[in-house]
């Protein structure tokens, strides 16, 4: 595709909006993910605020209505489609008793992306209309904060842990596999390993591969042991007490923290414009900051990780989610720049098109598959919008750009080669839209 000038590129983009519009709810995709995904509608609302910040409001709304009782946002909200392979009949998310009765859901979260979009929709509105869109969202974003402190931290150790990848929003990224490969291999994902016909034969019934390459996602077993992990959460009704004493998989993982503190500092400002007190844990996290993040860092090699909470070890799997720290707040200037030689480094995230999602040196690295290469445009703009935070606007202009040529170049698909740059994954995929809004509309 020849490249597009920024008029086309805005029509295109609002285009790609209206396609995946399903009446106050934005689908990221047709077929692959025909639902509401909570991070996706965050980056969604983020942009879509430049169309339409009525409607972007309404995608924060309908989002907000998935709420659980306990206060958990769930990452999918079921409508009707039927396409996608890990739907309502497979979460059964009525098993808990948290879920309300009109809502099927998946039974974990996502990254905390709310807090941001809240904010930046605020930016689009009058003063009066932004306190009392502050005040409409606070109790609910302010119940979803203390939840994830509360019963995602039940040790007060300022770091919240994921019980699921699919909660992390970076699927099949390395750390994650590391782990998924230690301690969900079930003895029968074994035996089905080690017959190569059976496995091909149950790739058949896979829905995802019927829409992209088989290439680009991860394996059957692999798939079949995430299936497994989301049946052990449904067995224990996403009870996060039990889930934390018997979950396989109990991880800190460093993008989703990253997210979170940042949040929290946006939910501390909402607050104090609308004159309410924070909750006790959340409040606590908000006087903490950035430096909860400390325990993710390894000055060896100068770069962050997630935590496998069961050993206490460090997950020393490189991936982009390394660098959200940045994203999360102001860093000391050493652990930036020892970030930056990881980011313009050939041999790993210095690649022509920033930001590779797994280094080129790492034995996951394949440029098509997914997060195990690909860059992709909202964590781009994470860790752009993290570049500037910390004093680096020409870096973050150098990875804009590159974020713009690739869309320009190769459409709004999913994701794109971090090595030439060509589109991969699902075309008209909303927050490469969206986001691409927000970065044609800065000032
Ligand atoms: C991908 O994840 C879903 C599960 O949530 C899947 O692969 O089925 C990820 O890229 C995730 O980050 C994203 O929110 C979701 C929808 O775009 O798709």
């Amino acid at each position: 595709m020849a490249s597009m000038n920024t008029r086309t590129m805005t029509k295109q983009a609002k285009e790609v909006l209206k396609l995946n519009d399903m009446g106050g709810k934005t689908r990221p995709t047709a077929k692959l993910y025909p639902h509401q995904w909570l991070w996706d509608s965050a980056f969604i609302a983020i942009g879509l605020r430049h169309i339409d910040v009525q409607r972007a409001q309404e995608e924060i709304r309908t989002l907000l209505k998935g709420q659980w009782k306990n206060g958990m946002i769930p990452y999918i909200i079921f409508g009707t489609a039927t396409e996608y392979h890990a739907g309502p009949n497979f979460w059964q998310s009525e098993v808990s008793p948290n879920c309300p009765d009109d809502v099927k859901s998946t039974g974990g979260t996502q990254p905390p992306m709310i807090a941001e979009a809240v904010v930046r929709i605020g930016q689009s509105l009058s003063k009066a209309e932004r306190l009392a869109w502050y005040k409409e969202v606070y109790p609910a974003l302010a119940a979803y904060h203390e939840w994830l402190y509360r019963d995602r931290d039940p040790e007060g150790t300022g770091l919240v842990v994921l019980f699921h990848s699919w909660e992390s929003g970076l699927d099949n990224n390395p750390p994650w596999m590391e782990m998924v490969h230690k301690y969900a291999f079930t003895p029968k994902l074994r035996l089905i390993d080690s017959s190569p016909a059976l496995a091909k034969f149950l790739e058949r019934f896979r829905k995802d591969t019927s829409i992209v390459p088989a290439s680009e996602r991860m394996s059957t077993l692999e798939l079949m042991a995430f299936y497994d992990l989301a049946k052990r959460m449904r067995a224990l009704k996403y009870d996060d007490a039990e889930l934390y004493k018997k979950s396989k998989l109990l991880i800190q993982d460093i993008g989703m923290n990253s997210i979170l503190v940042r949040a929290t500092q946006h939910l501390g400002a909402i607050a104090k414009d609308i004159g309410e007190p924070l909750q006790p844990l959340t409040q606590k996290a908000y006087d903490r900051g950035v430096t909860v993040l400390d325990a993710l860092w390894d000055e060896d090699t100068g770069f962050y990780y997630s935590k496998d909470l069961r050993s206490g070890e460090l997950i020393r799997f490189m991936n982009h989610a390394g660098f959200m720290p940045l994203y999360a707040g102001k860093l000391a200037k050493k652990r930036t720049a020892r970030l930056l030689t990881h980011l313009h480094d050939p041999a790993s995230f210095g690649t022509a098109y920033p930001v590779p999602s797994t280094p080129l040196n790492s034995p996951y690295f394949k440029q098509h598959c997914y997060w195990q290469g690909p860059a992709w445009i909202n964590t781009n703009w994470l860790i752009l919008t993290g570049l500037r935070t910390n004093g680096q606007s020409q870096e973050a202009e150098t990875i804009k750009q590159k974020t713009l040529e690739m869309i320009s170049e190769g459409g709004m698909h999913e994701y794109f080669s971090p090595l030439d740059g060509s589109p991969a994954g699902a075309p008209n995929f909303s927050w490469t839209a969206s986001l691409m809004l927000e970065l044609l509309n800065e000032e």
